[in-house]
């Protein structure tokens, strides 16, 4: 899963970065930065654990941290207009919007207030979904030259249906409106609009402080309802990411957080992206992968090695909370615990899946 960030110059983008990567703060980057995180998965702490395994491995998701926007002064956008040409490759974003107050850091519109930025980011997002259907009926028109009358005459049908799309997205219809109907859907396909790309909201409060119930109300409204929102203080968040794991903790508590506001992140990640984790384990290793909910025993085998999927025999599988029942793998085994499942069998977060292949 490869997310990017997207937010107002100087909205936090890269704090939020150095926290979840553990990179170096610095005040300038000249390109965009690409950093692999660890997802957290409980499930996985209580089998490797329970396993009393060698090596414990958490699932990954890259984020992209966009290159600082030397313009600051005079732009406004949440995305420079380079990333456009690259924004197929990811699966999804993180809007950072900033609700922090600092004088000696500049905001593009001179004042904090992170439901107008908001609203900006919906306008300016609405303007690239628009341009980048318009490149796509511009690649369709530049094809017609070499196509049959009966291709081109469904190439113009696509163009019809694209420009139907452009035109509910540049009247703000959201994506889940009826007014989208499946052959509208299926003509965009899987080409990445920021009108139905997973989406977090983190919005950048004060150190020490928490968004007001008021504005976080109206920021949910505007949020699209599989979006989600998260609000915490990126500056405190950088500062806790370079104490060790306790340190940080007994601050927090100190600060009245119950728990890591950070982690929290993940889990909506996850959901926005319609993400589960599934578990491969042993005493040698236990590992979290990552998988679409949704994906059949086969799909899950293909994450981990092609060879396992072409070469599927079956999957044994279990649930982790089941397995840590037992008092060994062997006890399941004997207790017939874990099922033997086939290709299709669907895959359930937290399941603890052995493949079983021949190549
Ligand atoms: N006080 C305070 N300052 C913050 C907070 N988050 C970020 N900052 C400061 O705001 C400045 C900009 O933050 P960045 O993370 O670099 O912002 P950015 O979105 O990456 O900005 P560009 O890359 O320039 O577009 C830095 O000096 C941060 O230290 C916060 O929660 N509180
Ligand atoms: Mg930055």
């Amino acid at each position: 899963m490869n997310f990017l960030l997207m937010g107002l110059p100087k909205s936090g983008k890269s704090t939020l970065f150095n926290s979840l990567t553990k990179a170096k703060h610095q005040d300038i980057y000249t390109e965009t930065r690409t950093g692999i995180v660890k997802v957290p998965d409980p499930n996985l702490d209580l089998v490797s654990n329970w396993y009393e395994a060698d090596k414990k491995v958490n699932g990954e998701m890259t984020l992209n941290d966009p290159e600082t926007n030397l313009n600051f002064e005079t732009s406004s956008d949440f995305i420079e207009k380079k990333y456009l040409s690259e924004i197929q490759k990811f699966d999804g974003v993180i809007l950072v919007i900033r609700d922090f107050k600092n004088d000696s850091v500049i905001h593009p519109y001179n004042k904090i207030d992170c439901v107008n930025d908001f609203e900006q980011f919906t306008i300016e997002s609405r303007l690239i979904d628009v341009q980048i259907i318009e490149k796509r009926i511009e690649n369709i028109r530049r094809s017609f030259k070499s196509l049959t009358k009966q291709e081109r005459e469904k190439g113009e049908k696509n163009i019809e249906l694209l420009s139907e799309v452009s035109d509910l997205i540049e009247k703000g219809e959201s994506f889940s409106s009826p007014l989208f109907t499946d052959i509208h859907k299926s003509v965009i396909g899987s080409t990445f609009l920021l009108a139905k790309a997973p989406i977090v909201v983190v919005v950048n409060n004060s150190e020490g402080e928490i968004i007001s119930e008021s504005k976080e109300g109206v920021l949910k409204k505007l949020l699209r309802k599989d979006g989600r929102l998260i609000s915490l203080s990126l500056g405190l968040e950088e500062e806790l990411s370079k104490m060790s794991n306790s340190d940080a903790d007994e601050f927090r508590k100190d600060l009245g957080f119950e728990n890591n506001q950070l982690g929290n992140i993940f889990s909506d990640l996850l959901k926005v992206s319609n993400t589960i984790c599934f578990l491969t384990a042993g005493k040698k290793e236990c590992r979290s992968w990552l998988l679409k909910k949704g994906s059949s025993a086969v799909e899950a085998a293909s994450k981990i090695h092609t060879d396992i999927a072409r070469g599927f025999v079956r999957a044994e599988v279990i649930h982790n909370k089941d397995l840590i029942k037992y008092k060994n793998e062997k006890e399941a085994r004997d207790k017939t615990a874990i099922k033997r499942e086939g290709k299709q069998y669907i895959i359930k977060e937290g399941d603890v899946v052995n493949f079983l292949f021949s190549v």
